[in-house]
Parts: C-alpha cells; sequence; structure tokens
C-alpha cells in the first residue's frame, strides 16, 4: 500500500476514535442503538403475530461461519419436509449456496443477501414474508449470516432461538460469547463425531451455556453422522 495511502487511513482511525471517545457522540451513537432496536422489536413482534395466526412454529439459528448450520438444516428437512411444509430462509452476505443446499431436501428456500451487514434484522424478514401467502407453511426456519456477534442485537420474531456452536471452534467460544446464549433457547455443540480426535472439553462448553442462561436446553449433535438428530427434532417440538 503507498505512504500517502497508510497515512491517509490511520489518520481515519484516529479521528474515528476520538470522536467515539467524546460523550456526546458515545451518546448519540447509544440512543440511535437504542431506537433501532426499539424498531426492530415492534417488527419481530408483527411478524411472530403472523406466524402464530398462522399456526406456524417458527425457530431462528445463529452461529459461527461453518459451525454446521446449513447441515443441521439439511438434515432437519430432509426429515420434517415428509410430513410439514417448510419454508427456510438463509442469511448470507452474498451468494445462494446454503439455499441451494436446502432446497435439494424438498423445502422451499429464500436467501437473503446482506451485502455489509452482519446479520439479519426483522426488516429483512418482513420485506420476504410480506408478500407470501402465509397460509402455504407449517415450519419456518431462518438461517442467519454466520456471526456470534451481530445476531445478538436482533430478534426476528420467532418462536425459538437456536444458536449452533462447534466443537471445532475450541472450548471458550460459548465463554466468549455470553450475549448471545442469553437470548437463545436451544444451544447446539455440533460436530461431536470429531471429539476424539480434538479432545475438545464439551462438558466446559454445556456449563458455560447453563451458567449464562439456566433455562436453555444444550444439545450435542453431529450433522454428518445424524447424531442426537432426533433429540433436537423433539427440543424443537416434533
Ligand atoms: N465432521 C463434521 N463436519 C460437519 C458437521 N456439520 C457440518 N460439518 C461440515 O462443516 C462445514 C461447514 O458446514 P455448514 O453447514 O456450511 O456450516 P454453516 O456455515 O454454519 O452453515 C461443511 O464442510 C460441513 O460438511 C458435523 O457434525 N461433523
Ligand atoms: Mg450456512
Amino acid at each position: 500500500m503507498p505512504n500517502k495511502e497508510k497515512l491517509e487511513i490511520s489518520r481515519i482511525k484516529e479521528v474515528e476514535s476520538t470522536n467515539l471517545a467524546r460523550d456526546e457522540i458515545r451518546d448519540e451513537v447509544i440512543e440511535t442503538k437504542k431506537a433501532v432496536e426499539r424498531d426492530n422489536n415492534l417488527i419481530a413482534d408483527k411478524i411472530h403475530q403472523d406466524f402464530l395466526n398462522n399456526s406456524i412454529k417458527s425457530f431462528d439459528i445463529v452461529g459461527a461461519i461453518g459451525a454446521g448450520k446449513t447441515a443441521l438444516l439439511e438434515k432437519i428437512v430432509e426429515i420434517l419436509t415428509q410430513k410439514y411444509r417448510v419454508l427456510v430462509i438463509c442469511g448470507d452476505i452474498t451468494t445462494r449456496v446454503d439455499a441451494d443446499r436446502i432446497e435439494k431436501h424438498n423445502a422451499e428456500t429464500i436467501q437473503i443477501n446482506t451485502g455489509r451487514e452482519c446479520a439479519l434484522n426483522a426488516y429483512h424478514i418482513h420485506q420476504i414474508i410480506k408478500n407470501k401467502n402465509l397460509q402455504n407453511y407449517d415450519v419456518i426456519f431462518i438461517e442467519n449470516v454466520g456471526n456470534l456477534i451481530c445476531p445478538s442485537e436482533f430478534v426476528l420474531g420467532t418462536d425459538k432461538r437456536i444458536t449452533v456452536v462447534s466443537i471445532t471452534e475450541g472450548e471458550w467460544v460459548i465463554e466468549k460469547h455470553p450475549m448471545l446464549f442469553k437470548m437463545s433457547d436451544i444451544a447446539v455443540i455440533n460436530k461431536i463425531d470429531l471429539k476424539e480426535r480434538l479432545g475438545t472439553n464439551v462438558e466446559k462448553m454445556i456449563n458455560d451455556a447453563k451458567k449464562f442462561n439456566p433455562e436453555i436446553e444444550v444439545i450435542t449433535t453431529s450433522a454428518k453422522t445424524g447424531e442426537n438428530m432426533d433429540k433436537l427434532l423433539e427440543l424443537l417440538g416434533f
């Protein structure tokens, strides 16, 4: 990178950090965030009411990139579509990869590309479902953009939130992300088939999730071998 450009970037960073440190700007940022959250919650409430009015069970799945959200959904959808009409909404900054993977298992899918945004919000979901006849579905899943931080700022109006981590992320992954586990109903610790090989301390992960949220249901799964998929479906109420 040319020196002039480097200087420009370091100057911008400096200005930004100085600005954020100023009380009045920090307060403004916090107030704006609160207003955004309030608006999001209002839309999420409306979405949930629409789902309930149409007797739809709804779930949103959050978790890090590569934890196995789509792989788990492929397994879940494969089973549920034998009996139920399933819609899956997938979020990613770009591509239709996940929607295409899930569609192969007989569910209707919609991919939302968020561009630069690191999480789905209720507005995204509302934009999709306002054009749908919800009477055509029994179950709706939403797979969020792979990320353990941003989704904690936005609820989406589903019955339950499922957070997926995998043992390849190390035993500290839950400890480092309290917010998401506090606001989730189910914690899935995936890739349990790799436990022997990796030696990850899964007990610690389970205890961390329970410590942050004593109400949370914690389950270990393997989307590869299918281990505990029946138990996961039971937790979802099927
Ligand atoms: N060994 C193992 N691999 C898995 C498991 N679940 C997902 N994977 C693999 O992990 C990678 C990321 O999975 P994906 O479903 O795309 O994760 P996502 O980003 O959370 O949706 C893929 O290569 C999957 O085949 C699992 O339970 N065990
Ligand atoms: Mg995915």
